[in-house]
């Protein structure tokens, strides 16, 4: 029997998560993090001021939320390794505790059929590592490379797919331009050295990984089309200037090898370029990755600026484009983002087009809602509207697929609701639901749906 939306064999069902969101700062030994830091500084900046030390507590929980993900038919689990736990400090001695947790993390996941996929950063830089000067600092990109090779020496033996960083983008945003994230500074040229060291920092563990492994790298960009308000050429123009700071910037290196010319040229007329070194442009060329992970959640649209940028105020990417809200727009209107379902389709045929059809999968997908217990039916919330979020992009992927993309899964934000950075447990993404007194976890309407899509490779509809 053939289904409506049938998926390639070995497609990967699976769900994303992160170290510092689940594990639990104050679980077993490790360092602190720039989120420890941030939260003992201003509490009060984080949802109902509860920080990284109340998670999920995945640290001591974990043979239960595999189990969980074996029931619900999971094949494929992203997680990431802290590396200040793995390192504290982010340099010399390696935690031999933090070397049997994740040891017994993958090998639980192995042993009920689960593939790791294995991520090293996402967002939680060391705080030694952050008072050095963070990306700003190449003696970090260093102790980077050491600790990516730490992990590959311990864990590439059962590890096979790896991830060098989630959304690279997102600690240059919060940190150096929107107030975000730790180190919570504004300034556009620090920020564009910031992204420029990640992706050397990027390039040069891809490199090491490939010298000694055989199996996959990646990373995992979180790709936003920018779409226009209209065809008119300063709608385009400025749709293609914001898809080049935010898509491409991190998407040409890792991809292509190379950075947008039109970039490097924008960036040049206004003073903004990053400091080089000599075998940058080499190291990137040469170290161009096997496997592209896409989060995608909502679209950017925007418009050509009604007003002329303030030439005395500091550089910024908004100086070439406002954002734009189209009237009719489909709401998630708890997170206060849209829904285009299609964008998942636009991304993937983009990647095809313009991006060799690299190997790639949904590696983040999904829709954060607050005070999910007013659906709870029988101890169960019933999430219909998530269950209508995921077939509706599952189905523009399914076409993307049958129109020849080359993409091997996809992966729901997240497993169980977890600690969401400033955003705390505001917004709810999980397949399980989590008591955050007794941790106790509960599946939701979306966690059984998802099980009979995973056993049966696709659903009908
Ligand atoms: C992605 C991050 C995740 C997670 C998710 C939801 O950008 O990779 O770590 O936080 O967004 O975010 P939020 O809680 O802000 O809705």
């Amino acid at each position: 029997m053939s289904l409506d939306y049938q998926f390639p064999k070995s497609f990967w069902w699976g769900s994303a998560a992160s170290a510092t969101q689940t594990e639990g700062s104050k679980n077993g030994t490790s360092g602190e993090t720039i989120w420890d830091e941030w939260f003992k500084e201003e509490p009060n900046r984080f949802f109902e001021g509860v920080g990284p030390d109340k998670t999920s507590d995945f640290y001591n929980r974990y043979k239960e939320d595999i189990k969980n993900m074996k029931d619900i038919g999971h094949n494929t689990f992203r997680m990431s390794i802290s590396w200040a736990r793995l390192i504290p400090g982010g340099k010399g001695k390696v935690n031999q505790e933090a070397v049997e947790f994740y040891n017994a993390v993958i090998d639980e996941l192995l042993a009920n059929d689960i593939e790791p996929f294995v991520n090293l950063f996402h967002f939680d830089m060391p705080l030694e590592m952050q008072e050095k000067g963070g990306w700003e600092n190449r003696e970090v990109i260093d102790a980077f490379v050491t600790y990516a090779e730490t992990a590959f020496e311990l864990f590439a033996d059962r590890v096979e797919t790896w991830f060098t960083f989630n959304e690279p983008i997102v600690p240059v945003e919060g940190g150096y331009l929107y107030d975000f994230h730790y180190p919570n500074v504004i300034d556009a040229k620090r920020a564009i050295q910031v992204a420029y060291n990640t992706i050397i920092a990027h390039a040069k563990v891809v490199e090491l990984y490939h010298k000694n492994y055989n199996n996959k790298i990646g990373i995992i960009l979180n790709l936003t089309p920018s779409y226009p308000r209209s065809n008119h050429p300063a709608d385009l123009k400025a749709s293609r200037i914001c898809d080049l700071f935010f898509n491409r910037s991190f998407l040409d290196p890792t991809v292509k090898g190379e950075f947008p010319k039109d970039l490097v040229t924008l960036l040049e007329e206004y003073g903004q370029l990053p400091e080089t070194r000599q075998g940058d442009a080499e190291l990137l060329k040469n170290n161009t990755v096997d496997l592209l992970g896409v989060n995608y959640y909502q679209p950017r649209r925007v418009k050509a600026k009604e007003h002329l940028p303030n030439p005395y105020s500091p550089f910024m990417p908004e100086w070439f484009f406002d954002n734009y809200e189209m009237a009719g727009r489909k709401m998630n209107q708890y997170r206060g983002w849209e829904i285009y379902e299609k964008g998942i389709y636009d991304i993937m045929i983009d990647l095809k087009e313009n991006y060799g059809n690299i190997e790639s999968f949904i590696s983040e997908n999904g829709m954060g809602v607050q005070n999910e217990e007013r659906f709870i039916k029988d101890g169960r919330i019933e999430d219909d509207y998530r269950i209508e979020f995921i077939k509706e992009h599952l189905k523009w992927l399914h076409r993307a697929i049958e129109e020849g993309c080359n993409v091997k899964g996809y992966h729901l934000w997240t497993f169980v609701d977890n600690w969401s950075w400033m955003n705390a447990y505001k917004n709810r993404y999980g397949f399980f639901s989590l008591d955050l007194k007794t941790q106790e976890r509960t599946a939701k309407k979306s966690a059984l749906w998802y099980a009979e899509v995973s056993k049966n490779n696709g659903f009908n509809d």
